[in-house]
């Protein structure tokens, strides 16, 4: 469905790093065709902002930490936690945005998941559901209307950052061409279903005006 994008549309591209794309640890199949994907839209937003999954060593969302299988679930604190592998630690390659990203004009990178002690999968608020991570502060002071988002992955850091961006009351839509999923345990699927009854939007690139 096209929509004519204005300078009160943001741009939240969420997580295109290293360790998300083939050779990553952490790698979404074909992860790094949003790449040109996002290279191509992004020109289109006057407010863009990236998220950076960025981790500690030893972060309770890595499987060696507890010494389990990765792709496993545990229970923790605030829920369930899937475990993965170690990915996206500060200040390692793997951390990185993928060296084709070219958004030199992203105004705001915000980076998550930084507390030893919780996740977070959303842009907005970390996996307590409870702290806030200023993404959504920022984007309200910058005049922002409407929230479209790419990135990686559709199942987790797109998803939640979408849910949240839906929850504080913005229309969102998702470029889905501009994404890829993990699609661990039917997890994409329940995904578009959440999408649906949040009446978060599935666009593609071509929509964009
Ligand atoms: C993500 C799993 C763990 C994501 C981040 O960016 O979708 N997935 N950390
Ligand atoms: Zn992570």
């Amino acid at each position: 469905m096209r929509q004519v994008i204005g300078g009160h549309d943001a741009l939240v591209v969420v997580d295109v790093q290293n360790d998300f794309c083939p050779g990553g640890s952490l790698a979404v199949a074909d992860g790094d065709a949003v790449v040109p994907v996002v290279n191509e839209i992004a020109p289109r937003f006057a407010i863009v902002a990236m998220t950076q999954d960025w981790h500690p060593a030893g972060h309770i969302s890595f499987a060696s930490t507890h010494r389990a299988d990765p792709f496993t679930a545990i229970d923790v604190a605030y829920g369930s936690q899937v475990l993965w592998p170690d990915h996206c630690v500060q200040g390692t390659a793997g951390a990185e945005f993928h060296p084709g990203l070219r958004v030199p004009h992203a105004q705001a990178i915000l980076r998550k998941g930084y507390q030893p002690g919780i996740d977070s999968y959303s842009g907005f608020r970390e996996a307590d559901r409870a702290t806030a991570t200023g993404l959504a502060g920022y984007l309200r002071e910058r005049g922002t209307q409407r929230v479209f988002i790419c990135g990686l992955a559709t199942d987790f850091c797109v998803a939640w950052t979408a849910f949240d961006a839906a929850d504080a009351g913005w229309p969102v839509f998702v470029v889905e061409d501009a994404c890829r999923g993990i699609d661990l345990d039917g997890s994409l699927e329940r995904t578009f279903a959440e999408f649906a009854r949040r009446g978060i939007q599935r666009i593609s690139a071509s929509d964009l005006e």
